[in-house]
């Protein structure tokens, strides 16, 4: 009765109070450098993507620099509400400085499945192929884009550059694959390669448990409008009570996501792996867009794979396009200030001489067909200890390893003669595992203010770490001539454990002098050149995880992130050896289980480790040449 009511009453009239706010805003753009506009690109599937396109006034026959990503086309281009074009691409994912002076054309893409973009996303989607049964991946859709790209921007030369950093430095590597003819130059900087390996999920194994928050936020839902909550202050804590990473995983409903489901169900280095590894897909075909690398030396996020691709696309490269830059950053770092990074300083911005030295000159090589251009040189490599920039033919030059033996008395000793019986021992406690940074460790993030410096972690002071009885460390004497590594320091290590599995850290330290006049606090520092961590489970092969035999000395043989360093007269060199790296790591239950994600509370048991004396490191040695400017 009241709904027919409500039906046979109309509704009073009021006299109306018009709304203040117009039916379409039309946004003037008095005084702007630039023109901004967002369009959707079809694919060739019908999948239409958002894409942000902004012209400085006045642009002619300029060249188009694209960046695509999962990351927000919308918000990496409005960094500030401004007029000025370097305003609002200054911040992460953007040379600002470079892409204004150059008088780029800047065009940012959502991928496909993310913010603005329609269709469905899959977290690096692998090549249309075994791991992707629809026709359409990364390799389609920017090709389709720089299509649409190089027909429909009138103020275009028609070269485009592809650029970014991290995921966004993973997608030029899949432009890389069938590229546009109009694709002109690549910059990967810090890109994802090989996820199981050494960037972003794992490294040898272990499960970076780290990232979960990342997860969930990226795949739960288009717009990462869902939030991973805070329920510690001190991340140790949180993942502590969790357990395992696969627990944590399930009180926060990742387990919703495909993307979880496949990480838990691919622990080891299967095809799922390695059919996706972006060193190995590349290694196939020759190289024929010009292409620079870009690796930081303290990447905490990708340190394996711009020196992976490196090695893998190198041998294709019969008409030298192949460049890499080694500098002395935290990830994505070379669009930052580079004079210092933490305690550690280098003399000068890093960045900024390399922007203006190298991703500048090649850019307009490149792009703007200024075959005049000076060609950078094939490596431009920081040298840390000795802060200089070295220009070398080739990437890491001609070193030779030189081993340096974890000997008795806790000494590391270049060279000396193995003894194999000795060890040091530990005991590895689940319990208690080794805090990757001194805790609290905020919750992962980049926020300075919240004390979430998680871009500096990897140049923090390892003497907290040394200090433990569950960390084998092992130092060298005084230096009196200066020690130089260019290149993948190898960890050999005789090592047994009680338990039937384990996992294995070993971090290369540069050791300053006991006092430091010119900078006090830095007297003693022990400073991580190379450090890495190895699942014992893989030892007779990546995808072939067994459990380890109890109380026998095993061999293990992995790889450490790639270093250019000199250890100067003064200090020494010091290697820690612990099993656990918390909670950048997941535990190892140090008990054989079949999945570590599933690993229950009473799996996890206190574990006896011996470093035999005779495990040593590879260092990749260089014999010093005296620095003259020439050589810069
Ligand atoms: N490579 C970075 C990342 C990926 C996944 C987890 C955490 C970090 C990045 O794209 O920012």
């Amino acid at each position: 009765a009241h709904a027919q009511n409500a039906q046979q009453t109309p509704a009073p009239q009021y006299p109306a109070l018009p709304s203040e706010t117009p039916a379409e805003f039309n946004a003037p753009t008095v005084g702007f450098n630039y023109t901004k506009r967002s369009v959707m690109i079809t694919m060739r599937d019908g999948t239409r993507l958002n894409t942000v396109i902004i012209v400085p006034k006045g642009a002619q026959n300029a060249p188009i620099l694209l960046t695509r990503t999962p990351y927000d086309a919308a918000s990496l281009t409005s960094h500030a509400e401004s007029s000025d074009l370097e305003s609002i691409l200054s911040g992460y994912d953007n040379a600002a400085d470079v892409i204004v002076q150059g008088g780029y054309i800047r065009v940012v893409q959502d991928v496909r499945g993310k913010y603005g973009s329609e269709g469905d996303y899959v977290m690096n989607r692998p090549l249309s192929g075994p791991l992707n049964p629809t026709p359409v991946d990364h390799s389609t859709d920017t090709y389709d884009t720089i299509d649409w790209l190089v027909k429909n921007i009138p103020e275009t030369n028609g070269r485009v550059g592809i650029i970014g950093i991290s995921y966004d430095g993973f997608l030029p590597l899949m432009a890389l694959v069938n590229p546009h003819p109009a694709l002109k130059a690549a910059v990967p900087m810090n890109p994802m390669v090989d996820g199981w390996m050494g960037d972003d999920w794992f490294h040898h194994g272990a499960f970076r448990q780290i990232n979960l928050s990342y997860i969930m936020e990226q795949v739960v839902t288009r717009g990462n409008t869902a939030k991973w909550y805070t329920s510690n202050y001190d991340d140790y804590d949180m993942y502590m009570r969790a357990g395992s990473a696969g627990e944590l995983a399930r009180q926060r409903g990742l387990e919703q996501s495909g993307f979880w489901r496949k990480l838990v169900q691919h622990p080891g280095y299967d095809s799922f792996w390695q059919q996706q590894a972006m060193d190995k897909i590349l290694a196939k075909q020759p190289v024929t867009v010009p292409t620079l690398l870009v690796h930081s030396l303290w990447d905490a996020e990708d340190i394996y794979g711009p020196v992976a691709v490196y090695k893998a696309i190198k041998p294709n490269d019969k008409d030298n396009l192949v460049h890499l830059s080694l500098g002395p950053w935290n990830h994505g770092g070379a669009i930052g200030e580079g004079s210092s990074l933490g305690a550690i300083k280098f003399g000068s911005d890093t960045a900024l001489y390399w922007r203006q030295a190298v991703l500048r000159p090649f850019l307009d090589r490149h792009l703007k067909g200024n075959q005049a251009a000076p060609d950078i040189p094939a490596v431009t490599a920081f040298e840390t200890g000795t802060n200089q920039w070295r220009n070398l033919a080739s990437w890491p030059g001609a070193s030779k390893p030189v081993a340096l033996r974890l000997a008795a008395g806790q000494k590391a000793v270049l060279g000396a003669a193995a003894d194999a019986k000795a060890y040091d021992e530990y005991v590895s406690d689940p319990s208690k595992p080794v805090p990757f940074r001194q805790r609290p460790i905020p919750p992962y993030g980049y926020d300075e203010a919240k004390g979430q410096s998680w871009p500096r972690w990897m140049v923090d002071d390892q003497r907290e770490a040394s200090g433990r009885t569950d960390v084998a460390t092992f130092v060298s004497d005084v230096l009196t001539a200066p020690v130089k590594i260019s290149g993948e320091p190898v960890a050999n290590l005789l090592a047994s454990t009680s338990g039937t599995d384990s996992d294995w850290v070993v971090k290369l330290i540069d050791v300053y002098p006991d006092q430091v006049g010119s900078n006090p606090s830095m007297g003693g520092y022990q400073l991580m050149i190379s450090g890495d961590i190895f699942r014992g489970r893989y030892r007779e092969g990546y995808d072939k995880p067994k459990p380890l035999a109890a109380n026998k000395p095993l061999s293990y043989r992995f790889g450490l992130p790639t270093a250019n360093h000199v250890f100067l007269p003064g200090h020494r060199i010091m290697v820690q050896v612990q099993s656990s790296w918390f909670p950048l790591y997941d535990r190892n239950p140090q008990t054989w289980v079949e999945n570590i994600f599933n690993a229950r509370p009473e799996d996890y048991k206190k574990a006896t480790q011996r470093i035999y004396h005779s495990s040593f490191i590879e260092l990749p040695m260089v014999e010093m040449v005296p620095f003259s400017a020439g050589s810069r």
